[in-house]
């Protein structure tokens, strides 16, 4: 652990790389874990498909819904706020996510780059106008869950999530931002994350490639475990915090 910790605080560019494990503390349901309600039986990667959304856009819709309202109502953890608090400890720092919920910028921390989209920013599919959810947390009607798309006002087309589908590209300059910032940091922090899903999981490739010391932080093991400089096993809203302390409370 010393010389981990020494490393951290000598790292001149740090990247936080995270998943749907950040969040897991907060409430939210990972990838992995089995989904609720009307979509138990459906695979996540199945439901996050622009095949799905043709074939079924209510049923779709309704699952992006139902999981906006349970951001909406969750709060940030500890594992948010200490990567939030390692961006102005170190001299060059950046924030990564395959998360689509905002509690990264909830829990503190700016210039996020979304690697995968974000549930607040649905868009029209046909003239890709922005589309601005009501206020409200959506109600999803007892037990259905289904729930229309809205339509666009300008063109009548569906309103899709703001979300990267499964075959669909990542958006180019996050997509650039996140490349750039893996092949130039020094210290690249893995938290959350099963590091399953491509393109986003070769950025700790270009890191180790970079020459960075590798973290990752997950209670379960990964594809990750044999290259990673070190493997810390525990929930990140516990080891994070503390990996703060340790790093910089006594400077
Ligand atoms: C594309 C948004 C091409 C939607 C998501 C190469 C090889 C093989 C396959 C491919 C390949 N290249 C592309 C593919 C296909 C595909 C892919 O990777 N498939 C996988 C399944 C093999 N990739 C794509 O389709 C990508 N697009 O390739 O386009 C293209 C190019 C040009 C032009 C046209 C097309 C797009 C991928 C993005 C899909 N969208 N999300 C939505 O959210 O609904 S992906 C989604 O799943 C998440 O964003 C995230 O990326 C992923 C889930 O992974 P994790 O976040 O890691 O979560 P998971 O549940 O898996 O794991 C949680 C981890 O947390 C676990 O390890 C657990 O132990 C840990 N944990 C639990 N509790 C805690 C914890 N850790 C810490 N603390 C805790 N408390
Ligand atoms: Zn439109």
């Amino acid at each position: 652990m010393a010389n981990l910790i020494t490393a951290l605080r000598a790292a001149s560019h740090v990247v936080v790389f995270t998943g749907a494990g950040v969040s897991a503390e907060s409430g939210i349901p990972t990838f992995r874990d089995k989904q609720a309600g009307l979509w138990e039986n459906f695979d996540a990667a199945e439901l996050a498909t622009p095949l799905a959304f043709a074939r079924d856009p209510s049923f779709v819709w309704g699952w992006y819904e139902w999981r906006r309202g349970l951001v909406l109502k969750a709060e940030p953890n500890p594992g948010h706020r200490a990567i939030a608090a390692m961006q102005s400890r170190v001299p060059h720092f950046n924030l990564i996510t395959q998360n689509v919920d905002d509690l990264h910028e909830r829990g503190g921390s700016c210039e996020v780059i979304h690697l995968h989209g974000e549930l607040s920013k649905p868009y029209c599919e046909g003239c890709h106008l922005p589309y601005s959810h009501p206020e409200a947390i959506p109600d999803m009607p007892s037990g259905s869950g289904r729930l229309q798309p809205p339509t666009c006002g300008a063109c009548g087309a569906k309103i899709r999530p703001g979300v990267v589908w499964f075959g669909e590209p990542l958006p180019k300059a996050s997509w650039k931002a996140a490349r750039d910032a893996a092949r130039h940091c020094d210290f690249f922090i893995c938290c959350g994350t099963s590091a399953l899903v491509q393109p986003a999981a070769s950025l700790a490739d270009m890191a180790m490639d970079a020459g960075a010391t590798i973290l990752q932080v997950n209670p379960n093991p990964t594809d990750l475990d044999s290259s990673a400089t070190f493997t810390i096993r525990g929930p990140s809203g516990i080891v994070l915090p503390q990996l703060v302390a340790d790093a910089w409370s006594a400077l």
